[in-house]
């Protein structure tokens, strides 16, 4: 598994470059939408806070736009469109009414930090797939997000895992706004750049059209430890 102090590749040094630049230049937007989002959750339930605060609980605060996206059970749709036979737009409540399925796994960031062991519940990606109905050719999927800047992608094979999820739930609750609830994507086996918050559009597409990050030079297959310059492969 990743471990600090693994080697960390050119390209990935050229993305936290890119990365750094973006947070001096909106830094201070960043910390106001991340306190009225702090503000929000501690109102409703003062158990989230330490998890949203860098640090605590291990995860950082990520967002390439200047605030903290807010959508709930009255306006939330996920809208899956592109190569399919049925488009849709799911609510919250259709998500919920899904078969849910329950994963405990690490998070790892590509910037190195990592949190154990957590807790990710929703619905399968395979199973809106299978509802929509791929049409040949399809190939990839790309991601699309309430916070209007982020995008993600999959190939379709990498997206029909297992492990791959469209969460409702972390860390035994529903996912607050600063982790891009009320749904993100969870992608298990990768880098947790890939894992889209704030998740509003899952478009079947040909091939794949690299992410937000993916432009600063990260890797499209972002397998832990086998890409972004890291190679935990055995040596003998
Ligand atoms: N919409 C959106 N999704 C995103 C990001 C982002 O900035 N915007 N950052 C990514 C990165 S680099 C990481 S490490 C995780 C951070 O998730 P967290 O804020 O819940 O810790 O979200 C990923 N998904
Ligand atoms: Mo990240």
């Amino acid at each position: 598994m990743e471990s600090k102090g693994t080697p960390v590749g050119r390209r990935v040094v050229l993305g936290m470059l890119g990365l750094g630049a973006l947070g001096v230049a909106v830094g201070s937007r960043v910390q106001d939408g991340l306190d009225s989002a702090l503000s929000q959750v501690t109102s409703k339930d003062p158990t989230g806070l330490t998890g949203l605060l860098p640090g605590g609980g291990g995860f950082r605060f990520y967002n390439v736009t200047g605030s903290v996206p807010q959508r709930d059970a009255s306006n939330y749709r996920l809208t899956v469109s592109g190569l399919v036979d049925r488009q849709a737009g799911y609510t919250l409540a259709d998500l919920r009414a899904m078969p849910q399925t329950h994963m405990v796994r690490d998070v790892q960031c590509v910037t190195g930090w990592r949190v154990d062991d957590t807790a990710f519940e929703g619905v399968r990606l395979s199973h809106l797939l299978d509802l929509a109905g791929v049409r040949d050719g399809a190939g990839a999927i790309r991601f699309t997000c309430f916070d209007g800047a982020y995008t993600e992608s999959l190939t379709l094979e990498q997206a029909r895992r297992d492990d791959v999820l469209v969460a409702l739930k972390m860390q035994g609750k529903p996912v607050t706004s600063a982790h891009g609830g009320p749904v993100r994507l969870y992608v298990a086996p990768m880098y947790f750049y890939k894992s889209a918050k704030w998740l509003s559009g899952i478009e079947v597409t040909e091939s794949v059209q690299p992410g937000y990050w993916e432009h600063y030079g990260y890797d499209v297959d972002a397998w832990v430890g086998r890409s972004n310059g890291r190679d935990d492969a055995p040596t003998s």
